[in-house]
C-alpha cells in the first residue's frame, strides 16, 4: 500500500486490515505509519518509501521479512496535485513533481512488484486514478494528464498480463474530503482547501476503500477494469465557447 500515511492510503489500509489482511504501509513519512502500527500491531508493517526514487523501491523491497514478500494485493495509490493554475502560469517544478510521484513513482513500484506476481500466477494491482484522467478542467493541466497515464497504463498492463492470473483495476475517484489532497495542492492554504469541499457533500476515504475492498474481494475470475467513483455532488458540464 503506497502513501499510507494519509487519506485513501490510510483509509484503505484500515479497511484492508479489518478483512484480514496483512498490510505493508509504505510512505515518506514514519510518523503516521508507527501510529498505524501501535493501533494494529503485527498485522502492519510499517515501511519508509519515496516511489520517486528507484534506489528507495529497491531498499523497501529488500528490507521486508520473508514472510511478506509475496504481495497479494499492490494499492498504487501515493500521489498528489499541485496548484491550480493555468498551465501557461504553472511552475514546472510542481510539474515534475507530479509526473515523477503520479507517473514515474507508480510505475516503478509496479515494475519492482509484477514479477513476484506473475511467477506465483496471482495478484491485484489497483491503481488509483482520477476522474480528472478523463474529465478535462482549467487548472488541471498535469495533474490530469498524470492520472489519463494510470488509466492508459492499467488498460496496458492487462493487455501484457493476459493468461497470468494478474488483475488490474484503475479506481478514478472524484472529489473526495478528509485527506490531505487540497492541503497539499494549495501548498498549506487551509482556508483554500476547505472551500474546495464547502457544502458539497464530498466523498469520504472510507468510500473509496470501501470500493477497492470490494475489487480484492471479488473471485479470481472477475477483472473490474475501472471504477469511477463521484460524491452525488458532483456532475458534468457543458463545453465552454470563448467569444468576441
Ligand atoms: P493525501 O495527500 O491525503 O495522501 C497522499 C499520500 O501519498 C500520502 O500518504 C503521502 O505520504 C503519499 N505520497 C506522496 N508523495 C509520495 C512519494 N513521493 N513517495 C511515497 N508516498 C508519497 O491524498 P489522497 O489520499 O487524497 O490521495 C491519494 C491518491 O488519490 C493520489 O494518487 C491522488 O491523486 C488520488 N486522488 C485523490 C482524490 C481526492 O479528491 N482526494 C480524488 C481522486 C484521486 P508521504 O507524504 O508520507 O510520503
Ligand atoms: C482529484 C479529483 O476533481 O479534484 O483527483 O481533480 S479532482
Amino acid at each position: 500500500m503506497t502513501g499510507a500515511s494519509a487519506g485513501f492510503g490510510r483509509a484503505i489500509c484500515e479497511r484492508f486490515l479489518r478483512d484480514g489482511y496483512r498490510v505493508i504501509a509504505a510512505a515518506r513519512r514514519m510518523e503516521p505509519l508507527l501510529e498505524l502500527q501501535s493501533r494494529h500491531g503485527e498485522a502492519l508493517l510499517p515501511v519508509s518509501l519515496d516511489v520517486r526514487d528507484e534506489q528507495s523501491i529497491a531498499a523497501m523491497k529488500e528490507s521486508l521479512p520473508v514472510h511478506w514478500r509475496d504481495i497479494d494485493v499492490l494499492v498504487n495509490n501515493a500521489g498528489l496535485a499541485l496548484g491550480t493554475e493555468k498551465a501557461q502560469e504553472a511552475v514546472l517544478q510542481d510539474w515534475r513533481t507530479m509526473i515523477d510521484t503520479n507517473v514515474t513513482g507508480l510505475a516503478l513500484v509496479t515494475h519492482a512488484f509484477l514479477p513476484g506476481m506473475v511467477a506465483r500466477k496471482r495478484g491485484l494491482i489497483v491503481n488509483i486514478g482520477s476522474v480528472a484522467g478523463k474529465y478535462p478542467y482549467p487548472g488541471g493541466n498535469v495533474y490530469g494528464a498524470t492520472k489519463a497515464f494510470v488509466a492508459q497504463f492499467s488498460r496496458n498492463l492487462r493487455a501484457d498480463l493476459a493468461g497470468t492470473g494478474v488483475r488490474v483495476t484503475d479506481v478514478q475517484p472524484g472529489l473526495c474530503g478528509d485527506t490531505e489532497f487540497s492541503l497539499t495542492r494549495y501548498r498549506g492554504d487551509r482556508q483554500k482547501a476547505d472551500a474546495v469541499y464547502a457544502g458539497a457533500h464530498p466523498l469520504v476515504p472510507e468510500d473509496i476503500a470501501e470500493t477497492v475492498a470490494w475489487v480484492a474481494s471479488l473471485p479470481p475470475r472477475v477483472n473490474v477494469n475501472a471504477v469511477e467513483v463521484m460524491p452525488t455532488s458532483q456532475s458534468f458540464t457543458a463545453l465552454t465557447i470563448t467569444r468576441d
